[in-house]
């Protein structure tokens, strides 16, 4: 076996990640271990500053309740949300982070972070729920206080996570490798947070070539959180529920600021609104195709319907939108004034969090104020934080959640000790980056309790350790094996790189369950044949090699994108009927079933079985759902 020190970490809470939930667990559960003498170790795949979603900033701040100020109520927020995911959302989980994301955003201030302001010092909104930010800073200064909270000497940086320990049901820790040196480690914990972000390359993305590996989401978020949860035996929820973004094509900018504050139209290359003339199709979705606003899916859905027939490209009419809000100024001088500030503002919205995109109109000529951008609806993601909902089933809040949905510490999984928090939880979209970090708060304040309640350290049995430690080693060993076989090190007739790996895998997901290249279409017959293929993926996963620690580190996302994909599949399969038909569309089953569907739709990989179970869970309301037609026309 390649020639590994083993580093071995005995902690109590072990927080998985280091990105926006994970270091809101930090902070929080830094406090209470503090009065309860727990110690919290953290890893993180990357380095802090910089890691996960955020790691290039953003330019707005999308959950804000503003509950003090008394403009909305948690009940706004659950409506919204479960509007906005065609009725299936958990209303407990949803509640609970809407109740304390607010004092988040104001611990975000206090560390530092620009938020914009009106003349009378109020905050510059984007929408409803979205606040304007200086936001390219935005990672480093919640990492700095995280760090500040549970101190360096307690962090580990460029450590990426396999997966977990066991001890029989409970959580026992977890296994990884150094990305940097020939070090394997063993962390021991009493309990562990799953706070390692969503999945990204599990579909074939519509960048390719030169520009392959540009996605909206980060691709360093490979389903890790999904594999961690399934492979532990967690129940997971809304594994079919991905998210599609409509975003600027090629580049992926965001379209939030322009569509919420510069208020800009979509238009097709026939000047057509697809808003406007394609709503009689909302008909069809009824009652969320009436809900304002239209939900995410359905604007998707919407637009697609202009391009299936052909009358792409869509265009974002950012030169009208600017022209319109400059005109509104009656002053001449100002008017220009007003003008060279939205023109700042159109650049900085993506200097911000997408830096790709200002570059591509830079380097395509485009001057938002003269010319439209081309928009299109990207590749699936797997993300539980934004517009999707994938993520494993966790316990909700004492004092919210009705009992079907609790069953110990709030965000534990149905693993004992195994929290989640931000997209490795499900079922509570429209977090974002600030809802992230709150959920982490919760989730770390609750894995001290369950540390302190259960002190005993798990058992962890040294011949798995070392079976562990053979398995995910392997491909180093593979490559030094049979590396002479063939001139090309990428090809060779005894095993397979992750790369070619992952272009298999996304080729599996695209044609057989509804990516960019199908039309986001699927069916029970692709689907079937898609699972076969991805079983016999799955063989050849045991054949990955690896020339490096970097290349190891990319075997072992590409198995982590490859279990977020069977769930996938298996839930598509599962849920008979299409509920968001933007995001994907089951042409066997082509509508909407309220009576059979309207309902969770769970899975779980049983690790003595070793086999998936399918279940259907109920939706329980907690702050009372309207009646459909209470909805209509709403
Ligand atoms: O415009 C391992 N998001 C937006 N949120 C907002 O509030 N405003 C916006 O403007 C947002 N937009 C946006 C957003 C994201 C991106 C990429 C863009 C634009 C371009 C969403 C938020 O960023 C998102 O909701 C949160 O960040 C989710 O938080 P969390 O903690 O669940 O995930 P993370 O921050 O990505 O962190 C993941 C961490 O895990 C680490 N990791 N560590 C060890 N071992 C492994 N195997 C690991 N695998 C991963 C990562 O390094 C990281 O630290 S807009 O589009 O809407
Ligand atoms: P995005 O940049 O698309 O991620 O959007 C940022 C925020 O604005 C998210 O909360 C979106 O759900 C919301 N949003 C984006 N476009 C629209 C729209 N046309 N109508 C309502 N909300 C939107």
């Amino acid at each position: 076996m390649a020639n590994f020190e083993t580093v071995e970490v005995v902690t109590d809470l072990l927080i998985l990640g280091g990105g926006m939930a994970a270091c809101g667990a930090a902070v929080e559960a830094a406090y209470w271990a503090k009065k309860n003498n727990i110690k919290v170790t953290l890893v993180d795949k990357a380095a802090m500053d910089r890691s996960g979603a955020v790691a290039m900033g953003l330019s707005a701040i999308n959950q804000y309740v503003g509950l003090k100020d008394g403009k909305n109520t948690l009940k706004d927020y659950v409506d919204y949300v479960r509007n906005d995911l065609m009725g299936i959302t958990r209303e407990d989980l949803v509640a609970n982070i809407a109740r304390h994301v607010d004092s988040t955003v104001h611990l975000f201030e206090k560390w530092g972070l620009p938020i914009w302001k009106d003349e009378d010092g109020n905050y510059v909104h984007e929408g409803r729920w979205q606040l304007m930010i200086n936001g390219e800073s935005y990672k480093v200064v919640v990492a700095e206080a995280a760090k500040n909270a549970l101190g360096m000497e307690n962090i580990y940086e460029r450590v990426f996570i396999v997966g977990p320990l066991m001890d029989g049901e409970r959580v026992a820790g977890a296994v990884g490798f150094s990305v940097r040196e020939n070090k394997f480690y063993v962390f021991k914990a009493k309990a562990v947070l799953a706070a390692m972000g969503g999945a990204v390359h599990v579909f074939k993305p519509r960048s390719s070539g030169e520009g392959l590996g540009r996605a909206w989401y980060p691709p360093w978020n490979s389903g890790s959180s999904a594999y961690f949860t399934l492979k532990a035996g967690a129940e997971m929820t809304c594994q079919e529920v991905r998210f599609i973004p409509v975003r600027f094509k090629d580049a992926y900018g965001p379209v939030g600021a322009w569509f919420l504050l510069f208020k800009s139209r979509a238009t097709n290359a026939f000047d057509e609104e697809y808003m406007q003339t394609r709503r009689p199709e909302l008909d069809n979705w009824v009652p969320y195709g009436h809900v304002k606003p239209i939900p995410a899916n359905l604007r998707n859905w919407l637009g697609m319907l202009d391009v299936m027939e052909g009358k792409g490209p869509i265009y974002m009419r950012t030169e009208e939108a600017i022209e319109k809000l400059s005109q509104a100024e009656p002053d001449e001088k100002l008017r220009k004034k007003k003008l060279k500030e939205l023109e700042a503002e159109a650049w900085e919205d993506f200097l911000d969090m997408t830096i790709s995109q200002a570059i591509m109109w830079a380097g395509t000529n485009v001057a938002p104020e003269e010319k439209p951008s081309e928009i299109a609806a990207a590749e699936p993601y797997f993300i539980g934080s934004h517009s999707g909902a994938s993520g494993a089933w966790v316990s909700g809040p004492e004092d919210m959640a009705p009992e079907e949905y609790q069953w110990g510490y709030c965000n534990m999984s149905t693993v004992q000790g195994l929290f989640c928090a931000g997209d490795a939880s499900g079922a509570s979209s429209h977090k974002f980056s600030s809802g992230s970090h709150a959920e982490g708060r919760i989730a770390g304040k609750a894995a001290v309790k369950y540390c302190v309640d259960n002190s005993d350290q798990p058992n962890v049995d040294a011949s798995e350790v070392e079976k562990l430690k053979e398995e995910i080693l392997a491909p180093l060993d593979r490559f030094e094996e049979f590396k002479k076989a063939s001139s090309d090190p990428d090809i060779n007739p005894n095993y397979i790189k992750p790369k070619a790996f992952m272009f298999r895998l996304q080729k599996i997901m695209d044609e057989y369950a509804g990516g960019v290249s199908a039309q986001f279409k699927t069916s029970k017959p692709l689907l079937d044949k898609g699972l076969e293929l991805l079983t016999f993926l799955q063989e050849d996963s045991e054949k990955l090699a690896a020339s490096d620690l970097h290349e190891l580190m990319r075997c072992w996302e590409n198995v982590h994108r490859m279990w977020q994909a069977e769930a996938h599949v298996r839930t598509l399969l599962f849920r008979e009927e299409t509920r968001w038909p933007g995001y994907y569309y089951r042409a066997d089953t082509p509508k909407m079933d309220q009576k059979n569907w309207k309902c969770f739709a769970n899975c779980q990989w049983d690790p003595n079985a070793k086999q998936w179970n399918m279940m259907k869970r109920e939706i329980l309301s907690i702050v009372g759902e309207p009646a459909d037609h209470e909805l209509l026309g709403g």
